[in-house]
């Protein structure tokens, strides 16, 4: 995670250099209003957050050939809740070009999968078409998560904040997110085992809107996690595995 974050402030410092914030501020998709997604993974089947992901620093590749207009169009008739699109390219193989594509073709609300280090990046996912970004405990501190938090509210989008453990989910949570997320991936090992949402449900302040993300294969433990007070679920491998995303989706949901 350290390498990723030392290269993301790089990226960041040189796309800065390129263009403005004023520039991203224009673009049409700026104004817009964004839906909330704790209200989609209510009103969905299951919550699932469905990932279009090409490969991962873990897994390699995923999928070489999978579209991401024809991916996400798929999740979308399937009755995904919310659409999840990486965009770094270095070590997930996502783009910018991705994320709009995916905005382009679906109503459902767009996360934008990436590490996020800087406003920049936030005003950027909001000209490009998302709804929701990521903040990654692990790769921040307290004041950091809060002010990107803080920012993200400002311009109307929401906020997803990830976890890995009961640490941090007590020090970084507050009320300017939107929804929390437990990462079941152990980010030195990448070993997942999804008993960690399990674990960390008695640390939840009441009312929090919370979801349990990767390495869920198996409906038992969607239908295990949501009985016990889980609201959604973040799935990428499980569905980008295969050569028709979308129709794996719907077959999962039957
Ligand atoms: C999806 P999986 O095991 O279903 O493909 O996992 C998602 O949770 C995972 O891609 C992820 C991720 C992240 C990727 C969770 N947090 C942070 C990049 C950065």
């Amino acid at each position: 995670l350290d390498k990723i974050i030392l290269a993301k402030k790089e990226e960041v410092a040189a796309a800065k250099a390129k263009v403005s914030t004023t520039a991203i501020e224009q673009m049409p998709l700026f104004e817009r209003v964004c839906p909330s997604l704790a209200d989609s993974l209510k009103s969905h089947p299951y919550g699932i957050i469905s990932e279009f992901k090409r490969q991962s620093p873990s897994k390699g590749l995923i999928n070489g050939s999978a579209k991401p207009v024809e991916t996400a169009k798929g999740y979308e008739a399937a009755g995904a809740a919310a659409i999840s699109c990486l965009t770094d390219e270095p070590f997930f193989g996502g783009t910018l070009a991705d994320l709009s594509a995916v905005r382009g073709a679906v109503d459902i609300p767009v996360l934008r999968k990436e590490f996020i280090v800087d406003e920049y990046q936030i005003l950027e996912a909001k000209g490009y078409g998302a709804d929701i970004i990521l903040l990654i405990a692990s790769a921040l501190s307290v004041e950091e998560c809060h002010q990107f938090a803080a920012f993200a509210k400002s311009l109307g989008l929401n906020t997803l904040l990830e976890v890995h453990d009961k640490e941090e989910l007590l020090k970084y949570q507050n009320e300017d997110m939107d929804v929390v997320g437990v990462n079941n991936r152990n980010l030195k090992t990448f070993v997942t085992d999804y008993r960690q949402s399990l674990e960390l449900l008695p640390f939840f302040p009441s009312g929090t809107v919370k979801i349990s993300e990767s390495g869920l294969h198996e409906v038992s433990q969607l239908k295990e996690l949501k009985a016990a007070g889980f609201d959604g679920f973040l799935i990428g491998e499980n569905f980008m595995k295969t050569e028709n995303p979308g129709q794996a989706i719907q077959d999962f949901m039957q």
